[in-house]
């Protein structure tokens, strides 16, 4: 074949994150590999599959003993993936205590609450970035394509930069940019966007964000911004929006499997006579579950006729849950379903059905199906793939999607019922509209946001980023020459 006949030296792609996308599991003595679903694994499958192109991330389990590290890493070899070994106490600093207590928080707008500045934890979070910095070093040659993701390696575009000034690398962060007002709180600002800035191409999912993203620069560092490009003294980083779109085809294929649709039909015999509207989230307090179900509240307070007529379905997907906050919040949410479904229920109904679990993919796509609503209201959120995955499923071209205005995926699914997640009256106004919507309005509202999601999908996305850092790496030649 033609890639045998490659020469070794051939540039290649290696993508960065802070986890691989395969989840390693340590049974009795065995460590057991499951590749990941996620929309970024699929996404990026065309790529680091491909020739000597490798992913580069944690494994998402400690392994301290050498004998086993060097097992896993020949087992993830096969796969093309390169695993960086981090110690539980990195773990608790960098990735709970700086990326999940300082960035994540700040970066959502949960300033004051939840934000924890820990010199400790900086240290670990520059350590921790410095190990994977050493990971790609191993592999990397000039000429080859690096690309970072997300905020959990702000530092490391830079560090692969001071130490191979010849390479390529793009940047993209799945989370959104604060507001300078915001940003600039953090102690180690400018060394955060030092760190970002070591790449060629800086990507966000909104326009928002690289407006954010570029006053901070202007503000904070002393480099020349003219429009979305910087220039540090002979390189020139050029900051974009890239929506990351999924894989519409296979949500769309999911729907019409046999035991899907089989699924789907028990849903909704299950709740025949009723409106289901559908929710799903990780446990995060960005996603404004709790002001969801008040939102509900005032819904079933101020219609009584509605009252057994509806069920929020409600999914929320374990995370964090050891963080205190985290904690806090499962806490909270389970007193707001208790308290709602203890003074509405019937004997042969309850307002919410709510599952504290994961669940299986198949199950997932049962239920886009068969939710006449999808009642999304997240306080913030940098894309919000769940969106684009129910209308992904509608191949109907029914079903009504109620989206928060804070998320990044409102910009493009403008056809929706957009919120302000915060105006608990708003979105319970929404609700009731959207269960009574036309079928002729549903289904105009559907169609646009499908065409978007598979017009915009994750393959056009994954190319429009990697041909964008083709020509900027270009540009930049062409300049150092001239
Ligand atoms: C971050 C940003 C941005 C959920 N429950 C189950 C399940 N899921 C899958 C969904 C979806 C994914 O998890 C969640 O993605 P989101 O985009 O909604 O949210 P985050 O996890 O916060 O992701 C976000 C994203 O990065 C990408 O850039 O959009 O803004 O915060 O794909 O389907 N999957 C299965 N069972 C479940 O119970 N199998």
């Amino acid at each position: 074949t033609l890639i045998q006949h490659l020469p070794a030296d051939m540039p290649k792609t290696i993508i960065v994150s802070n986890r691989l996308p395969v989840k390693v599991t340590k049974q009795d003595d065995a460590y057991q590999l499951s590749p990941s679903e996620g929309g970024l694994a699929t996404g990026l499958g065309s790529i680091y599959k491909q020739d000597d192109n490798l992913w580069i991330g944690w494994p998402g389990i400690e392994i301290t003993d050498k004998r086993d590290q060097h097992m896993v890493t020949e087992d993830l070899k096969e796969l093309s993936l390169l695993p960086v070994f981090l110690t539980q106490s990195e773990i608790n600093k960098y990735y709970e205590g700086f990326s999940n207590e300082v960035l994540w928080p700040v970066f959502h707008y949960y300033v004051s609450t939840y934000a924890h500045y820990s010199q400790a934890n900086w240290e670990s979070y520059q350590l921790v970035n410095q190990k994977f910095c050493d990971a790609v070093l191993e592999v990397a040659n000039p000429g080859d394509t690096i690309w970072v993701h997300d905020y959990q390696l702000l530092l490391l575009p830079k560090l692969i930069r001071d130490a191979r000034p010849d390479v390529s690398i793009g940047f993209f962060q799945h989370i959104p940019f604060p507001s300078d007002e915001m940003f600039r709180l953090i102690p180690w600002r400018s060394e955060l966007l030092e760190g970002i800035l070591g790449a060629d191409l800086i990507g966000y999912h909104t326009f928002d964000d690289v407006r954010h993203f570029l006053s901070a620069v202007s503000r904070l560092l002393p480099v020349q911004v003219s429009a979305n490009v910087i220039t540090l003294g002979e390189r020139v980083v050029v900051v974009e929006s890239f929506p990351m779109g999924i894989d519409d085809k296979k949500y769309g294929d999911l729907s019409q499997q046999e035991n899907v649709k089989t699924e789907a039909e028990l849903i909704k015999e299950t709740f025949r006579g009723q409106k289901l509207i559908l929710s799903i989230d990780r446990l995060d307090y960005s996603k404004g579950i709790l002001q969801r179900l008040q939102a509900l509240e005032i819904l079933l307070e101020n219609h009584p006729e509605l009252v057994t007529k509806i069920t929020l379905y409600m999914i929320v997907v374990p995370s964090r849950d050891q963080v205190p906050q985290y904690k806090e919040l499962r806490d909270n949410i389970d007193k707001k379903v208790g308290n709602i479904n203890g003074r509405y229920r019937t004997l042969e109904w309850s307002p919410i059905q709510y599952f504290y679990k994961s669940l299986p993919i198949e199950t997932l796509s049962a239920l886009y199906s068969s939710a006449d609503v999808c009642l999304i209201t997240p306080m913030r959120d940098g894309m919000n793939l769940v969106s684009k995955e129910y209308v992904a499923s509608r191949v109907h071209n029914d079903g009504v999607l109620i989206l928060s205005e804070m998320a990044g995926s409102s910009k493009e699914l403008i056809d929706a019922v957009i919120v302000n997640p915060n105006n608990i009256q708003e979105v319970s106004r929404a609700i009731v509209r959207a269960i009574n919507m036309p079928r002729a309005e549903q289904s105009r509202r559907m169609i646009l946001m499908r065409q978007n999601v598979s017009k915009f999908n994750i393959g056009h996305w994954v190319k429009i980023f990697m041909d964008r850092l083709n020509e900027v790496k270009q540009m930049q030649r062409s300049m150092q020459t001239r």
